[in-house]
């Protein structure tokens, strides 16, 4: 059953994708692509097609390009957290309550110059500021507004290498099963300008609920994708090996990787 679901609406995508793209000018070939589609050798070469392809929707759903941002009165007066509860180690209550004299963000993986940065570093360099609207798969939906720094700031000092296709967010929180959060996004996303690793929400230092003392926002993507409690950022060829393999929390659950709006 779900099964089927995601094989309808992967279908959908591709034929949507390949009949934008030109492919599919000849009246005709929607049939033949449908049942081409239920070949299992054609079904294993769409999917490894499957990156052209996101990019390729990316492109003409216009998701590549700046969520919409919002003005102040806009601003949504209650923000609902959600997911884990912060994580509540004595390490983690003690930098909360001091200001995260200890904190560092560690990022390495693929990169020419692995780094730590404390949150005053990550404050020193050059911010971004935007409003915009989250939405969560759960259904519910707010505006807020996010200061941090952008993510690119971040690899212009790291130097990803070449290699370098995605990157991972590895967060302090975990699930009732000990089983810690962590989420990835590919390149197109990380040099996306509002995607920012944010340190102030309306205004305030961003609280521990929503993520303190860093969190990520991508605003081209739904909520389960906006990394909260950040302790570390790896650069991968692939996430094979990470957790269950399917590059996130939720994806390992069965959530879609490519979560776009
Ligand atoms: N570390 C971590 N990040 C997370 C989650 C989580 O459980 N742990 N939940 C995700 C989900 S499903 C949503 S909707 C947003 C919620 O962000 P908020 O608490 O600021 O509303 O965080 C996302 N990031
Ligand atoms: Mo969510």
């Amino acid at each position: 059953m779900e099964r089927n679901r995601l094989d309808i609406s992967r279908r959908k995508i591709l034929f949507g994708a390949l009949q934008g793209a030109g492919v599919l000018l000849l009246s005709g070939c929607e049939n033949i692509f449908n049942q081409l589609h239920q070949n299992r050798k054609v079904l294993s070469l769409l999917e490894s097609v499957e990156g052209l392809n996101r990019r390729l929707l990316r492109f003409l759903t216009g998701s590549n390009k700046l969520a919409q941002e919002f003005s102040e009165k806009d601003i949504s007066r209650t923000f609902k957290p959600n997911g884990n509860p912060p994580p509540f180690t004595m390490e983690y209550v003690m930098n909360a309550m001091s200001g995260w004299p200890s904190w560092k963000l560690e990022v390495g993986g693929l990169v020419k110059q692995p780094g730590q940065f404390s949150l005053n570093d990550l404050k020193a360099m050059p911010a971004r500021s935007q409003i915009t609207r989250h939405d969560c798969v759960e259904g519910w939906s707010a505006i807020g507004k996010w200061k941090g720094v952008p993510l690119t700031e971040i690899m212009k000092v790291v130097q990803p290498d070449p290699q370098a296709k995605y990157v991972v967010f590895y967060c302090m929180d975990m699930d009732t099963e000990s089983n810690n959060f962590y989420e990835s996004i590919d390149m197109v996303d990380a040099l996306h300008p509002q995607t920012i690793l944010a340190y102030e929400m309306n205004d305030q230092s961003l609280p521990i609920e929503h993520g303190a003392p860093l969190r990520l926002r991508v605003e081209t993507q739904l909520g389960y994708k906006m990394a909260k409690y950040i302790q570390r950022i790896e650069f991968v060829e692939n996430f094979k090996e990470i957790g269950q393999g399917k590059g996130g929390y939720w994806e390992d659950r069965g959530y879609e990787w490519y979560a776009g709006i």
